[in-house]
């Protein structure tokens, strides 16, 4: 029996996610390009590199039964799966931003406004709990360049230094979720690979003490 476990293929997640095998004394074999599995050599896993987005899907499927990936990604996806440990990397904020010149004063400074994002499911929250009505526009990439061409008054992205908004002449107003990568597991586990799943917590908890 083979515990297995989706990461991210290529992207910010990817090599931290290999390291934190490492630390947990599981070595895998990915020297080869485009390799889309891999094994583990001394530990019973099986890794799947896949884009971020389709992780929780696959693990609320079971065809993975655990995965490393963004809280932001699980939170949006709405996807039924268990967030078992945070892993301390891939740290960022979902955040709301404005152009540096507007005069933010809480979250009623977005009613009426446009607000682009690729967080559409996160955003409603955000406006729902507050009571505001606003309209998302939903885009893929380059979020931030939305109110420099007039296609909306505010952004909600994610933010790890700030420089990228502040580049595109825009400024951190609200920050609507922390986030960091997060082991996720599918809600039906059978005994022997939860057994697996413990062990791998077990170490993984361990690598986090010996940092902290
Ligand atoms: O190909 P695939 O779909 O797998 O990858 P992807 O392009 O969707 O995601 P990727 O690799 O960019 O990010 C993967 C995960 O890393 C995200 O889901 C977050 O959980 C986490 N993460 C941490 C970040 C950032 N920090 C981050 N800064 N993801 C994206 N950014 C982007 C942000 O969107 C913005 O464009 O970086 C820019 C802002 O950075 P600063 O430093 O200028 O503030
Ligand atoms: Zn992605």
């Amino acid at each position: 029996m083979v515990l297995k476990l989706a990461i991210q293929k290529s992207g910010r997640l990817h090599e931290d996610s290999v390291k934190l095998l490492k630390e947990c004394g599981i070595e895998i074999n990915n020297n080869v390009k485009n390799q889309l599995k891999a094994t583990a050599a001394n530990f019973p896993l099986e890794v799947f590199f896949l884009r971020d987005d389709d992780i929780p899907q696959y693990v609320e499927d079971g065809v993975a039964d655990i995965g490393f990936v963004g809280e932001n990604v699980v939170y949006e996806s709405k996807k039924n799966v268990k967030v078992a440990e945070l892993l301390g990397f891939g740290k960022c904020r979902l955040s709301i931003a404005t152009t540096k010149n507007d005069d933010y004063t809480g979250p009623e400074f977005l009613q009426g406004k446009k607000i682009a994002t690729s967080y559409p499911v996160l955003v409603q929250q955000f406006l729902s709990k507050n009571n505001i009505q606003a309209e998302i526009h939903e885009i893929s990439g380059s979020v931030e360049i939305a109110p420099s061409i007039g296609l909306a008054d505010a952004v909600c992205d994610l933010v790890s230094s700030g420089s990228t908004l502040f580049m595109n002449g825009l400024k951190e107003t609200e920050i609507i979720l922390q986030s960091q990568s997060a082991l996720i597991q599918t809600p039906e586990l059978n005994q022997e690979k939860n057994q697996i799943l413990q062990k791998l917590l077990f170490r993984i908890q361990t690598v986090k003490k010996a940092k902290s």
